[in-house]
């Protein structure tokens, strides 16, 4: 199996550290974004949606969008669950995930795609104020997120899952538009130096 991957992207980080998780060894292909590698004719075969990660089978067959991948390698391999094991935690995982990914991630990202001169060429129209209004609803999340796991060791249910992954590399992310967890924040940052710490942070 190979991963189109970039050690910069927040996407297929996602699924290097849910691979890693798992024991699952990936064949990485390097694609330089910033090279705009992702718009060649031949890059545009493998996934014509033109992003990664794209995860191409030893059939030839390519699975891209994060967590379809994810998806297709817990169905490979189900151990250590990811997306919960009963009826009750997958729903649970799935509530998190969702809105982890579409609540702060998506805010996230949009908040350095809309501003950043390096991602001009990649994000036409750039609109300042998108950025802006992304980054105080990621501000939002982040103390909705704080709150929860006031009373929670992981983002979802009790044990570790894909939305804690979504999580940590969303925050890890918030570096390039200087998106901050404020030091009041005691919850998050305890439960990030948490999953920081496992050696999957490192894939
Ligand atoms: N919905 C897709 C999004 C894929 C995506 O946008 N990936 C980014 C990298 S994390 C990308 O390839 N961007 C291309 C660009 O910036 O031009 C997923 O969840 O995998």
């Amino acid at each position: 199996m190979k991963l189109y991957d970039s050690t910069r992207a927040p996407g297929p980080r996602r699924v290097r550290i849910f691979a890693a998780e798992k024991g699952i060894a990936l064949d990485l292909v390097p694609i330089d974004l910033g090279k705009l590698e992702h718009w060649t004719p031949e890059f545009t075969k493998v996934n014509p949606w033109q992003g990664i990660p794209a995860l191409e089978l030893d059939d030839g067959t390519v699975i891209s969008e994060t967590v379809a991948i994810c998806r297709y390698l817990e169905a490979l391999q189900p151990e250590p669950h990811m997306f919960g094991r009963t009826a009750k935690e997958q729903g649970v995982v799935e509530m998190w995930n969702r809105r982890i990914e579409l609540g702060l991630f998506t805010h996230i990202t949009n908040a350095f795609r809309h501003a950043h001169p390096a991602m001009a060429e990649r994000e036409k129209p750039q609109v300042a104020e998108w950025a802006e209004v992304s980054r105080s609803r990621a501000n939002e999340q982040l103390a909705v997120l704080d709150k929860h796991l006031a009373d929670h060791e992981f983002a979802a249910g009790s044990s570790y899952s894909i939305a804690d992954i979504t999580l940590m590399v969303a925050i890890d992310f918030m570096r390039l538009p200087k998106i901050a967890m404020t030091e009041d924040m005691i919850h998050l940052r305890r439960w990030h130096a948490m999953v920081a710490a496992r050696p999957s942070a490192e894939a």
